[in-house]
């Protein structure tokens, strides 16, 4: 079954259903060229002094190239994109909060083969997450033409349903095709890969993801943006970036300080971040367990 496409201007809730019930779909023409060829611009040096992965997984002649919220202004309005980011609201609902989990240029060179079809989740140590309790939300932003030839995502439509574990071979997927600016969101639960490049050149994705933000993050923001230009960044990115706490106590700085401090002083007075909200959603789910257990 090929995967669904949808609008820019579908709503998060639609999007979240389609997700719900297949794991992925598309996002047509989110953006547009002109964005895309600035995203290039800004992280084409730093792509450029990437190396080729070192083992099969990440592919060894595909690069990674990370820190984007650090490297280019444009990747971080599209981390910070109100579609996605309602999205990710609506799949990851019925916790306290989400955060940014990883970014990164995924490069896939010519004559790649296919990756192995996983489950991004399986980065947990490959813990069972309940079926239909999804950790992350996903997204692969296509900075090329996404196409079977040159290694668009390989998915399997509805594989958020199956059990954990499966080795699917390539042969059981098929290819998310996307025109460039347009773009791939996914669960943590969806079996995928990225396709084989058969094409000569290369094929570019942002890959941007989130997760609840009581698991650790994929990619370390605290190091990977400077401290200094973390300074700069507007506060709902930071906080979207882990500097805020994870449910009630996670992540708090020495006398439980919100880590926001750290980097902003002047935000102190902004009083106890997302605590308040984090102290009432940790009692009324205390309640439910009474309620559950009594
Ligand atoms: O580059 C892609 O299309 C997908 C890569 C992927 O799934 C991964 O590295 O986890
Ligand atoms: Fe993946």
């Amino acid at each position: 079954m090929p995967v669904q496409h949808l609008s820019a201007s579908a709503t998060p809730q639609a999007i979240a259903e389609a997700l719900g019930r297949d794991g992925a779909c598309v996002i047509d023409a989110l953006v547009d060229d002109t964005t895309m060829d600035r995203a290039f611009n800004e992280l084409r040096p730093h792509m450029e002094a990437t190396e080729a992965g070192k083992d099969e997984f990440s592919g060894r002649n595909t690069r990674r190239t990370g820190a984007l919220v650090a490297r280019s202004e444009t990747c971080r309005e599209f981390v910070m994109n109100p579609l996605i980011l309602g999205t990710v609201k609506e799949v990851l609902s019925g916790g306290t909060n989400f955060q940014l989990h990883l970014t990164q240029i995924i490069a896939i060179g010519p004559e790649s083969d296919a990756q192995q079809v996983h489950r991004d989740q399986w980065a947990y140590d490959f813990f069972p997450f309940p079926k239909g309790y999804e950790v992350q939300c996903n997204t692969i932003w296509a900075m090329s033409d996404f196409t079977e030839e040159n290694g668009a995502t390989r998915v399997v439509v509805g594989s958020n349903q199956l059990d954990d574990g499966l080795e699917i071979p390539v042969s059981d997927t098929e290819p998310a095709e996307m025109t460039r600016g347009s773009v791939l969101v996914y669960t943590g639960s969806l079996y995928h890969g990225g396709g084989a490049n058969r094409s000569d050149h290369t094929r570019y994705g942002v890959n941007i993801t989130y997760n609840r933000a009581w698991l650790r993050q994929e990619e370390n923001q605290y190091l990977s943006v400077p401290r200094e230009v973390a300074r700069e960044l507007p506060k709902e990115m930071l906080r979207l970036m882990g500097y805020a706490r994870g449910a009630y106590a996670l992540g708090y700085v020495d006398d439980l300080r919100d880590p926001i401090e750290v980097v902003r002083p002047d935000l102190a007075a902004d009083g106890l971040g997302d605590l308040d909200e984090a102290q009432l959603q940790a009692q009324a789910q205390l309640e439910k367990l009474r309620r559950e257990s009594a």
